[in-house]
């Protein structure tokens, strides 16, 4: 197919890679989405039932259910394929099944002549992120994962339920692992620049134990929803679409993605989740934040959690 503009190939139209579809059509993020999946009667189902859409959407896009051939001019490969968790299953539990699929999906990318941006979404995200940048061996500013951008929306969001305030107007990350050993940057946590720890020792209705159970909520999330319905998909598939727009639009914004550490926060040779200016070129740059020495151990501890996980592989 020739190439008309921005084009996004996705791999994985399950849950998660269907509603970040969905979610770029209906914000008119992108000229050209192609739709893969080993399932090739769901991906073309998917592009069948998005083109319909098409009357509804911002701004003309063009969908086509395709295969590995178009990510040669592709900005921005998605990965979204793979297992997903079932009840009681952590993500890093998912590694060996995940680990082979992505093998064959970055080979067969790169046989195309690829030379674009790799997004990875599939779980353990920050292992599955690394083993991208091995296997295509593009530059590691141009291969991200999601990281922690969906556990930092949700931490967000209920910190701006607890103080009443609009998610939007909530600065705080949750950083490390996207999974059980992540954390709450406390240290660098604001409401419109006033500090969340000075609301609770202001203000008696705010508690220190409250911010507790809300980190333990995020943290827990997925398994929260999981237990209810099985997989999560629409967060992270809005989270997906928010760095597509901030990769494609050049917008230099500051997101929580899992990104290759070199010496930042006193590690290397992993990705993992902390705070990173993104624009057209990938990764520009990644904002260390000065931590407070409890976050720098837990951070470590993460850390180290990853590269334990990465070492059968990589080590
Ligand atoms: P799903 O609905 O089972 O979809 C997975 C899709 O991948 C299916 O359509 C499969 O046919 C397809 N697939 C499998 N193998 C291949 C292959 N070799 N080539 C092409 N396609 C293939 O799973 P769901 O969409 O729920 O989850 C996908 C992944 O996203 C899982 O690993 C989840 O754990 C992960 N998530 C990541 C999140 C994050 O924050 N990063 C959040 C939620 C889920």
């Amino acid at each position: 197919m020739a190439h008309l503009g921005k084009r996004v190939v996705l791999i994985g139209t399950g849950f998660v890679g269907s509603s970040y579809a969905f979610a770029l059509l209906n914000q008119g993020v992108t000229e050209e989405l192609v739709l893969i999946d080993v399932n090739q009667e769901k991906a073309e189902g998917d592009a069948m039932d998005l083109n319909h859409g098409l009357p509804f959407s911002p701004s003309p896009t063009k969908i086509w259910f395709g295969d590995y051939r178009d990510c040669e001019n592709a900005d921005l490969v998605v990965i979204t394929a793979g297992a997903n968790q079932k009840p009681g299953e952590t993500r890093l539990d998912l590694v060996h099944k995940n680990m082979k699929i992505f093998e064959s999906i970055v080979s067969e990318v790169m046989k195309s002549g690829f030379n674009g941006i790799f997004l990875v979404a599939t779980n353990p995200v920050d292992v599955l992120t690394y083993a991208t940048w091995k296997f295509s061996g593009l530059p590691h500013e141009r291969v991200i994962g999601s990281g922690t951008i969906l556990d930092t929306a949700r931490f967000r969001y209920l910190l701006g339920q607890y103080f009443q305030v609009d998610a939007r107007n909530v600065h705080a990350y949750i950083i490390g692992e996207h999974g059980d050993t992540e954390l709450p940057v406390w240290s660098h946590a604001d409401i419109g620049g006033k500090a969340v720890t000075e609301f609770i020792r202001e203000r008696k209705q705010y508690k220190q134990e409250d911010l507790e159970t809300i980190f333990a909520n995020v943290r827990d999330a997925a398994y929260h929803i999981i237990e209810r319905k099985g997989a999560t998909y629409y967060g992270i598939a809005m989270g997906l679409a928010r760095l597509t727009k901030a990769i494609l639009q050049n917008e230099n914004s500051v997101l929580t993605v899992s990104a290759y550490l070199n010496g930042e926060y006193g590690h290397a040779d992993i990705y993992i989740g902390v705070p990173a200016i993104v624009n057209r070129g990938g990764i520009r740059e990644i904002v260390e934040l000065k931590l407070s020495e409890t976050e720098k151990a837990k951070f470590s501890h993460s850390a180290t959690v990853l590269k334990n996980v990465l070492n059968p592989f990589f080590g």
